[in-house]
């Protein structure tokens, strides 16, 4: 398995809708368990395939060991509302209020291609609706107020030289590591 390099806010491939899945093949099998290492690496609870530079409808999520895999996902019914903190790890360091459906029923298919129906509340409905707004080319910051949008747009105006090619590299977590000052970093 491999760790991919994440696509951050201003990469074109975030805003473009994605293609259905037609079939799934062991090429689309690895992209998954790449992307299930690569969201565990950047400490994330959710992952869409624009977010590594590809154009499946494919997603994943694990909220509280509750995993899925989500292969042409539509959300069928949603109500309620609820508001929550949400961060993505396409756009770095900044987090904000969201409003959503509280309740969302998601149909999906599975990798050996058996139809599930996925009913969700809390930050699991919250975690769904992210994702399949990923899928659709969508970001959560365009939800905020006009001023609230400027202001992230203004700090990730001074944060995106730090990724070059809108890529952020994300580094495996090595289980007791501790960083030194004036260390050399391979
Ligand atoms: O799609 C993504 O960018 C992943 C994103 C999903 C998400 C998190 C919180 C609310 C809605 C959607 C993340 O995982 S960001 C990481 C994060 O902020 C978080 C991690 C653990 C618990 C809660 C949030
Ligand atoms: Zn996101």
């Amino acid at each position: 398995m491999s760790i991919l390099d994440i696509r951050v806010l201003g990469d074109p491939v975030l805003r473009k809708p994605t293609k259905r899945v037609t079939e799934v093949t062991d090429e689309l099998r690895k992209l998954i368990a790449d992307m299930f290492e690569t969201m565990y690496a950047a400490e994330g609870i959710g992952l869409a395939a624009p977010q590594v530079g590809r154009t499946e409808r494919l997603a994943i999520v694990d909220v509280d060991g509750a995993r899925f895999v989500l292969i042409n996902p539509e959300v069928l019914e949603s109500d309620g509302s609820i508001v929550w903190e949400e961060g993505c790890l396409s756009v770095v360091d900044f987090s904000a209020e969201v409003k959503r459906a509280a309740h969302v029923l998601v149909r999906a298919f599975t990798p050996d291609e058996r139809e599930i129906r996925i009913e969700a509340e809390g930050l699991l409905a919250v975690a769904l609706q992210h994702e399949i707004d990923h899928l659709d080319g969508k970001l959560f910051i365009d939800y905020l107020s006009t001023l609230k949008r400027r202001a992230a747009m203004t700090k990730w105006e001074k944060a995106k030289a730090e990724y070059p090619g809108f890529i952020r590299k994300v580094r495996a977590e090595v289980k007791g590591e501790h960083h030194h000052a004036n260390e050399t970093e391979m």
